[in-house]
């Protein structure tokens, strides 16, 4: 969560406060503001990636953790594999 200069109260809006925390904390290992990547909830470094993600997030909410990869099914494929094949069938026939 980009939300970093209320920790502990949280405002969930990102903004110059959470800025400032998170430079005051550039380049070190501070884990309040190492929040990207987002799938790992940090890589251990504060840095250009982190502000990223708060950019990202400016005068918004963050999403606490990454998003479900939209990745179908594998049966979600061999229904969309049907369709498409019975599709074709009727065109040609
Ligand atoms: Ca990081």
């Amino acid at each position: 969560m980009a939300d970093i200069a209320s920790v502990g109260a949280p405002d969930d809006i990102v903004d110059g406060a959470d800025l400032g925390a998170m430079l005051a904390r550039w380049k070190t290992t501070d884990p309040v503001a190492d929040i990207a990547p987002l799938a790992t909830n940090g890589d251990g470094i504060v840095d250009g990636a982190d502000l990223g993600m708060l950019l990202a997030c400016w005068k918004n909410t963050c999403p606490a953790s990454a998003p479900a990869p939209a990745v179908p099914e594998p049966a979600t494929l061999a229904m969309l594999a049907f369709g498409v094949v019975t599709l074709l069938r009727r065109r040609s026939a």
